[in-house]
């Protein structure tokens, strides 16, 4: 196997991924994606090349084939298929679709600081991210030390993770780490996600054993923060592991979900099955099952309305969609809408 790049997570699997796909495979890593340019490993060491004009773009993470323009520059020739995918909506632009946060990570590490009250929305909406990635989620607690004993934080967290494990560190004392390393076996990567000031950068540099990625203190100068990290960049640790570091996140507006919301609370969906009526819409109905457990603190009132907002998130996303497919299909939309009404009603095949 081709093993200058296994720092970068290269394993058999994605050496079989280049051989079924090109000839003469080129492989390469995006390890930075930067405004004009990408960052990639390659066999011969790092190499910045154009952002690539492809229909797909790439993010980082991604495993592509290197090739040369008709200039004999290096250029991205095509990016491969991924594994998984952590993608979020464009902030402040409802039409223009997914940002791929990034591509073929095993772990999603959903941070949460405990110096500071918890985002339960946050939080929620990451791990629905994180679920629909198709990487496992995991959560870190971070900066334990500062948290005054305070036990609760860590059991709501816990409770709200829904069967996600929970682990607890403080890059301060050094504490957790022999916990979370396990959590990360030679060849995946796990992705760092969570507010900013919540100490990913300063746990990378724990994990690394050495100063890789720059700190900062949490400054709120207009009520945004400072962002200390700018940029998703991956970072091969000396056990064969790969962390990608990202700047923290403000808010995490849905893409897509299916997989994520059933994950994150199937608990709730499972009690539309006991409602009288088929279509319940859990307002005022007789025998509402929802109701009932919200009335009996079965449910907790706060994670009812955060389902119902998200939900609401999610259909309005898929109307936008819909227009968008409209526009871009025009009279050929309505058959579009039969075929993949079919396509799902048909079962998937096996495997
Ligand atoms: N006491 C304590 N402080 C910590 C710990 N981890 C991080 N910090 C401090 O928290 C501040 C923010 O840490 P960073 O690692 O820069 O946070 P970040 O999540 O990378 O932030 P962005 O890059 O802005 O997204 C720094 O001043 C760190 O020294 C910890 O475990 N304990
Ligand atoms: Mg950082
Ligand atoms: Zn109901």
């Amino acid at each position: 196997m081709q093993t200058s790049l296994a720092p970068y997570g290269y394993t058999d699997r994605i050496e079989q991924l280049y051989q079924s796909n090109f000839e003469r495979p080129c492989p390469a890593r995006v390890v930075r994606v930067d405004k004009n340019r990408v960052m990639l490993a390659t066999t011969d060491g790092p190499l910045h090349v154009a952002f690539p004009r492809l229909d797909e773009q790439c993010a980082t993470g991604d495993w592509v084939q290197l090739g040369t323009n008709s200039e004999n520059e290096q250029v991205i020739a095509g990016v491969l298929e991924r594994s998984s995918l952590l993608a979020r909506k464009k902030a402040h632009d409802p039409l223009s679709g997914a940002q791929v946060l990034a591509a073929n990570i095993d772990v999603v590490g959903v941070v949460v600081p405990v110096d500071r009250p918890i985002s339960h929305n946050r939080l929620e909406r990451t791990l629905v991210a994180a679920w629909d990635s198709g990487g496992t989620p995991l959560v870190i607690l971070t900066k334990a030390d500062l948290s005054n004993g305070n036990d609760d934080v860590v059991s709501q967290v816990i409770d709200q993770a829904a069967g996600v494990d929970v682990v607890t560190t403080s890059a301060e004392l050094g504490d957790g780490l022999e916990e979370l390393m396990p959590r990360v076996i030679p060849g995946q990567t796990l992705v760092l996600l969570g507010p900013s000031g919540a100490g990913k950068s300063t746990l990378i540099n724990a994990l690394a054993g050495r100063h890789l990625q720059d700190t900062g203190d949490v400054r709120v100068v207009d009520g945004r923060g400072k962002h200390t990290t700018t940029s998703r960049e991956l970072i091969p640790l000396p056990n064969g592991a790969v962390l990608m570091d990202t700047p923290g996140v403000r808010g995490f507006a849905l893409w897509e979900s299916d997989a994520g919301m059933e994950a994150v609370f199937g608990d709730i969906e499972e009690l539309f099955a006991d409602c009288r009526f088929q279509d319940c819409r859990h307002g005022p109905e007789p025998d509402c099952a929802v109701q009932a457990a919200l009335a009996a603190g079965r449910l907790e009132q706060r994670r009812w309305k955060s389902y119902l907002k998200l939900q609401r998130e999610l259909a309005r996303l898929d109307r936008q969609h819909d227009e968008v497919a409209k526009r871009q299909y025009g009279r050929e939309w309505p058959k579009i809408v039969k075929a993949q009404a079919k396509a799902r009603r048909q079962p998937s095949p096996p495997g």
